[in-house]
Formats: structure tokens, C-alpha cells, sequence
């Protein structure tokens, strides 16, 4: 087995830094409004490892479903012997893929990215042991600005799952197609995870789940702030909202005052006032259809060649071409 390699292109002092300008703009905006970035602390992370267990939550057993089925089909189309992982987190998917193209016997390399440099070194790590005879790759970065760490490697198949794509707004989005696309040459290769539009019950119920860890999981970002900041926030002082903007068709969760409040953040040296009800927007997480998956990534220089759904055609795996 080969040492895997860690490179850390985002530190824990990044972090801090643009958490502290991050809150600063979101706060003093109006709406208010956090990035979804900052709720996976530890903490976070598993808050959402247990969403996605939940029976309101189904994308990530949907996901599976596509993956466990399409997984050597996605190994002979792609040929792969570079797979790229953005935001890697839980490394079951990744393993369907490793498998498949390793029976394939087309790969050599596997470069998993993610925010989470302790996250990163674990999965690598337990990667490499599995997986001896593969080259693993780890990049610390955001994936929004680090596909520069893409330019090792042939035969790229950048894997983008899960449905993160949908935190992005539609203009980040096309920024970030674009970055990928530029990072790749003719002939490689992007698979993208997307959550489709349904019933809005169904999706708000995702969002608001009888057992309340959504909600924990959304006030956990209150938790972070107080922690990273020296904030005062009152988590328990927020509510938690997830409503379905029928227009945008996205999701967005909500944290909303219970009563006026004023929050101070030293880091940013910053006093946040909150009327009662006033809200922080704190995510958004957008639903698709086929003709925007493939009208997006066309613009972006991708051609949409294989569009695989689950058994309840709930979420969406995208396959296209560089
Ligand atoms: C990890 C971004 C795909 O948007 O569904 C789960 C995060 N938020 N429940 C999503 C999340 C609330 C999740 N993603």
C-alpha cells in the first residue's frame, strides 16, 4: 500500500477568517442570512449523518438505490482512472463507485475533496487501507474554489453527490458548472446527484422531521456561532421553519426569533438585533427537473448523457460528458 497524501489547501485559520466575514455580511444583511458551510462541526456532521437515516429524509436511500444499480454501467462508460469526490463526506457512496471501477480495472487514483480536514484524513485513511493497490489523494478545500487540486490525473470521473448542488444559488451554480468544466478536458466525465421537485409536503416534511434533528441540526449553526465567535446566541430562543419556495423551488430553512433579542458577536465585533419573528435565512436546498440539469450544465460546455432515477423517482443521478 502506497502512504496516502493529504494536501491542505484550506486551514483551520481560513476557516476562521471566513466564517467571521461570512457572519458579518449575513447578519448586517436584511434578510438575515448564514451559509449552510457552517453547520457540520462535528457536531453537525452528525446531526446530519442521523437526517439521513430519518424515514422523512429519503435522497440519500434514493441515492443509493441509483448508485448501487448504475455503478459498473458508470464504470464502463467513464472508463475512469482518476475518480475526483467533491465534499466526499459519507464514504458508502464512494465505495459503489471504487468498486465498480476497480472489477472495471480502469482505476489508479482516487482524490477525495472536503472542507473537513479531519473528516478528510479518516476517510483516506480507511480508503487506502481498503483499497491498497489505489493512488488516494486527499484535498483540504472548499469545492467551490478548489478544483485547481482536479489538474492531477487522466481519465477524470469528478463525482459531485448527495444533492449539495442544491445549497448553491442558481448564480453560484452556474459559476461553479463552469469552474468544473474548465478544470476539465473533452472527453471526462461529471456525476451529479440532484433532488427532483415533488409533492411540497413530502419535501417540507424532509425538512421538518417528526423527531426534530432537522431542527436541532438547524439550530446546531447558533451553536457554532457562539462557540467560533464567543457569540450569545440562545439557540433554544429560535425557531426552526422549513417552507418551500413554490416559485424558486427550493427549499429554505428558517431560524425565527421567538422574541426580540440582541445577540452579541465579539469576533466580528458585531450586534445583531432581532425583532420578535424575524428570521435568518439558513439554507437553501433547490429541487430540479431534467430540463434544467441538462439546460444548466449545457451552458456550462457539459453534454447530458445518461439521466438515472429511483424506483419513486425521487432524486436524480446526471452522467455528463466534458
Ligand atoms: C447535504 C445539502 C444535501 O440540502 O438536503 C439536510 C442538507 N439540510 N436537511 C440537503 C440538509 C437539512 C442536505 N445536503
Amino acid at each position: 500500500m502506497s502512504e496516502p497524501e493529504l494536501v491542505i489547501r484550506f486551514t483551520d485559520a481560513d476557516a476562521a477568517r471566513e466564517l467571521r466575514a461570512d457572519v458579518r455580511e449575513g447578519l448586517t444583511d436584511r434578510p438575515k442570512w448564514l451559509s449552510p458551510k457552517w453547520f457540520y462541526d462535528a457536531v453537525g456532521s452528525d446531526l446530519f449523518e442521523r437526517i439521513t437515516a430519518l424515514p422523512e429524509y429519503y435522497q440519500t436511500r434514493a441515492e443509493q438505490q441509483i448508485l448501487h444499480r448504475r455503478a459498473l454501467e458508470i464504470a464502463e462508460i467513464t472508463g475512469a482512472a482518476t475518480l475526483v469526490e467533491l465534499g466526499s463526506g459519507s464514504s458508502e457512496k464512494t465505495r459503489l463507485l471504487l468498486d465498480a471501477l476497480r472489477k472495471n480495472e480502469t482505476l489508479q487514483r482516487f482524490v477525495p475533496l472536503d472542507v473537513s480536514g479531519s473528516a478528510l484524513r479518516a476517510a483516506v485513511e480507511s480508503i487506502a487501507v481498503d483499497y491498497p493497490e489505489l493512488e488516494v489523494r486527499g484535498v483540504v478545500d472548499d469545492f467551490t474554489s478548489g478544483l485547481a487540486a482536479l489538474n492531477a490525473g487522466t481519465a477524470r470521473l469528478v463525482a459531485f453527490l448527495g444533492g449539495t448542488i442544491g445549497n448553491l444559488l442558481p448564480t453560484e451554480r452556474a459559476v461553479f458548472f463552469a469552474a468544473v468544466r474548465a478544470a476539465l478536458r473533452p472527453g471526462e466525465w461529471l456525476l451529479l446527484g440532484t433532488d427532483l421537485v415533488k409533492d411540497p409536503d413530502r419535501l417540507v416534511r424532509a425538512y421538518d422531521d417528526s423527531q426534530g434533528v432537522t431542527a436541532e441540526f438547524n439550530r446546531n449553526v447558533l451553536r457554532v456561532l457562539n462557540r467560533e465567535l464567543g457569540a450569545d446566541f440562545d439557540p433554544e430562543r429560535f425557531r426552526h421553519v422549513a417552507l418551500w419556495n413554490a416559485e424558486q423551488e427550493w427549499i429554505e430553512m428558517r431560524l425565527r426569533a421567538d422574541r426580540p433579542m440582541r445577540v452579541r458577536l465579539p469576533e466580528p465585533g458585531l450586534t445583531a438585533e432581532f425583532a420578535e419573528g424575524e428570521e435568518i435565512r439558513t439554507e437553501i436546498s433547490a429541487k430540479f427537473r431534467h430540463n434544467r440539469v441538462r439546460d444548466e450544465l449545457a451552458v456550462a460546455g457539459f453534454e447530458l448523457r445518461h439521466w438515472w432515477l429511483d424506483d419513486a423517482e425521487d432524486f436524480a443521478l446526471s452522467l455528463a460528458v466534458a
